[in-house]
């Protein structure tokens, strides 16, 4: 909106110049996303533990019982805050941005769907994982096909450390953009068992990409770094900084000891906007290198149950995913998470590095 009221009176005085730059409106979106989570998060945990939609602990695991009725549901307020920011900040004539809003909100409503299910009747979704999975892979489809219909978009993949070999998949670009979006937003989903285990890689992530979408939305630098340029995916900058500023105020509740867990309602939008941005910044295998951490936990599970099928109840890790292994070992909970930030922020700085590998 500022961008739309306050960029035109720059022909009135040259101070309102500013509003056009991504860089000025990026560094205000992360600020007012930020501000927003801060101060609305403490009423809407006051609010859920008046309605009592606190989280249900599982029986089996590791001893999470000292988390029962631990506020859940605070991705709506991520949402939310993330939602005004780019309102306020973003050029909202950019395609790609309300395409990435699209898939952050669909998926937040399966997510929410999900979560209250789970906290007003105590049961899981009224959708099986199933019909889950099949609206957000449709979801992901119709992104693709709206980003190849109306933005300057093509099925060609990029491969991290190579320039030159840049494969078409052709129409096999819509089963692997299932692939990136549903995958990110599931492992996000996974990862999320400790306090502030998810958020903070996530926080590294929408950084990283923040970075990357700035440069393929930049013609000079794309071509000077060799990586596919994106005609307006620049624009998907003020909405990473939304995402980061969003991340870093729910981090301050959501810090070990949490005081709200952030819900399917969170984890499956946060994470599938990863992968709308993995895919609009021409970087969707990067996602594996800076998303290491979510990687990693969501191999474990397929690990551990294919392991466990196969060999007729043996597991390959005392319990999946990754973070609840550690658990069993007699990790405390903040030093699996403190672990888990450290390893992803070597993994971000590695990811960023393949700029320079090429
Ligand atoms: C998402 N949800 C957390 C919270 C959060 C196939 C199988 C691997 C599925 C997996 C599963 O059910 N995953 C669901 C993980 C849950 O967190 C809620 O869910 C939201 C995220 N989606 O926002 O609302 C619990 O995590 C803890 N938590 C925190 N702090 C946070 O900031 O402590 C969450 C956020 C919360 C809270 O206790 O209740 C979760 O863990 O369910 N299943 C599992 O992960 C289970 N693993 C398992 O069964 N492993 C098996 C096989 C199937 C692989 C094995 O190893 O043999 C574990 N999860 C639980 N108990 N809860 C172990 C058993």
């Amino acid at each position: 909106m500022f961008y739309h009221l306050l960029y035109p009176l720059h022909e009135w005085h040259v101070f309102f110049n500013v509003f056009r730059y991504i860089t000025f409106r990026t560094i205000y979106a992360i600020v007012t996303a930020g501000l927003l989570v801060y101060f609305l998060m403490p009423p809407f945990i006051r609010y859920i533990k008046r309605r009592q939609f606190g989280q249900v602990i599982r029986e089996i695991g590791p001893d999470h019982q000292h988390k029962a009725g631990t506020p859940t549901m605070g991705g709506v307020v991520i949402i939310f805050s993330v939602l005004v920011a780019v309102l306020l900040w973003g050029n909202l004539t950019n395609l790609y941005l309300w395409l990435t809003i699209g898939i952050f909100l669909v998926f937040g409503i399966i997510g929410l769907l999900d979560d209250w299910y789970k906290v007003t009747r105590k049961r899981p979704l009224g959708l099986t994982g199933r019909q889950k999975l099949l609206l957000q892979a449709l979801a992901a489809i119709v992104f693709l096909a709206l980003a190849l219909k109306f933005g300057t978009f093509d099925t060609r993949l990029s491969v991290p450390f190579f320039k030159e070999f840049r494969p078409d998949l052709g129409l096999l670009y819509f089963p692997f953009t299932v692939l990136v979006i549903v995958g990110a937003s599931n492992a996000v989903n996974l990862t999320d068992g400790l306090d502030g285990l998810a958020i903070g890689p996530f926080i590294v992530v929408a950084g990283v990409y923040m970075l990357f979408v700035y440069l393929a939305g930049h013609a000079k630098l794309a071509s000077y770094l060799h990586i596919p340029y994106v005609p307006g995916s620049g624009e998907l900058c003020v909405f990473c900084g939304a995402l980061l500023g969003a991340g870093l105020g729910f981090l301050w509740y959501n810090a070990y000891p949490a005081e709200i867990f952030m819900g399917d309602v969170g984890s499956l939008s946060l994470g599938a906007s990863l992968g709308a941005l993995a895919v609009l910044s021409k970087q969707e295998l990067l996602l594996v290198l800076a998303g290491g951490i979510f990687v990693a936990e969501a191999l474990s599970v397929m690990l551990q149950v294919v392991y466990f099928r196969l060999t007729g109840g043996k597991r390959v890790f005392l319990m999946a995913p990754l973070h609840h292994h550690f658990e069993k070992k007699g990790w405390p909970e903040p030093k699996i998470i403190v672990r888990f930030w450290i390893i992803s922020a070597f993994l971000g700085l590695l990811a960023i590095s393949t700029l320079k590998l090429r």
